[in-house]
């Protein structure tokens, strides 16, 4: 049954704001147009505005901002990424779950989302705050065949799809700071946190963290998070559909790591360097074993942090927090 409403819903996003009516999904689906109807019914339970117009058809007019898997499916345009959703309304951490799901063979492109986070996490067993409804909080699955001396690209490569998700849905250019978060006029909108399963010689999986300050107003952040936290509500002044921005960041990322895997990973490096605010300008990266104080000169081809400090030594980074 929940086939043919995916089905119902693949035939409105191809069909973008058309009316469709009620005999063509019927020859479309082999059903009858009373299944039809049943089925219409059924997604405006869910909180989908149908409009439907006698001898006409039926149109999408209207989405409330949630994202449940009809949400997400519905204006969804990739080929594999977002095809298989996990919805939950509450979760420890989305990270958790997408993990279970790698090990029971879950797919590439396989997401995870959820309401309420009650134990978001960031790098090195910090916490991240998930403003209840407010919020991204997503999961993605990749089973790239890659050296796990690569992976770190990737963290890289989902920022740059972000980024541009966020431009094209809001109008506004964020920016990313190495090497996960992203900023806009210098506070945090979004951080993503890479996790790998796999060997020394070879990754199996990698889930992609992503938790993004979406409505959040002012008030919504704890104390300690309000002069470092923005949302794209703060910042444009009205608020944003998650389920819209979950729809462009799997499309842009769906693009990017298709041609990441097919000629690697210079093509992002320029699109990422279009984006970085840390370049050129004096930083402090603070890494698990020592401080590197000086100019941040560029990233390698691998992904890593070039910082020249005031005696010219150039050091290369792996993993750090960066401060200016
Ligand atoms: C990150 O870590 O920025 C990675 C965050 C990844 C969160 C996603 S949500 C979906 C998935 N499920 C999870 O459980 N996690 C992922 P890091 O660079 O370590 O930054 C963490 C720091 O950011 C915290 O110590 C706070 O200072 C700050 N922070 C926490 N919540 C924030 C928020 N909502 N907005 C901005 N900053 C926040």
């Amino acid at each position: 049954a929940s086939k043919v409403k995916e089905q119902i819903i693949q035939l409105f996003t191809e069909n973008h704001d058309r009316y469709l009516s009620g005999q063509y999904l019927s020859d479309k689906l082999g059903i009858s147009r009373t299944a039809i109807w049943k089925y219409m019914k059924e997604l405006q339970e869910e909180g989908i505005e149908v409009e439907a117009v006698r001898k006409v058809g039926y149109k999408i007019i209207g989405k409330s901002d949630r994202m449940t898997s009809t949400d997400i499916q519905l204006g969804l345009e990739t080929k594999k990424f977002g095809r298989q959703i996990v919805y939950q309304e509450e979760v420890n951490s989305t990270q958790i779950i997408a993990s279970e799901l790698v090990m029971n063979d879950a797919p590439e492109g396989t997401i995870v989302v959820a309401e309420r986070q009650l134990k978001g996490r960031g790098r090195l067993q910090r916490n991240w705050v998930t403003s209840d409804g407010k919020a991204i909080a997503m999961s993605l699955i990749l089973r790239p065949s890659i050296s796990p001396r690569v992976a770190p690209q990737l963290t890289l490569l989902t920022a740059v799809a972000i980024a541009s998700a966020i431009e094209k849905v809001t109008g506004i250019h964020p920016n990313i700071k190495w090497p996960n978060d992203l900023l806009i006029n210098k506070k945090k909108v979004c951080g993503i946190l890479t996790e790998m399963q796999g060997d020394a010689d070879c990754i199996k999986s990698v889930v992609i963290g992503i938790g993004i300050n979406v409505n959040q107003v002012e008030s919504d952040y704890p104390l300690e998070l309000s002069d470092i936290a923005t949302s794209l509500r703060i910042e444009k002044g009205q608020p944003f559909l998650r389920a819209k921005l979950i729809q462009v960041i799997l499309a842009e990322f769906e693009k990017y790591y298709e041609i990441f895997l097919e000629k690697g990973f210079k093509p992002i490096k320029i699109l990422w360097e279009s984006y970085a605010i840390s370049l050129g300008k004096q930083i402090k990266a603070t890494t698990l074993t020592e401080e590197v104080i000086g100019q941040a000169i560029g990233i390698t081809d691998e992904g890593q942090l070039l910082i020249e400090d005031p005696a010219g030594i150039v050091h290369t980074i792996y993993s750090a927090d960066i401060s200016f």
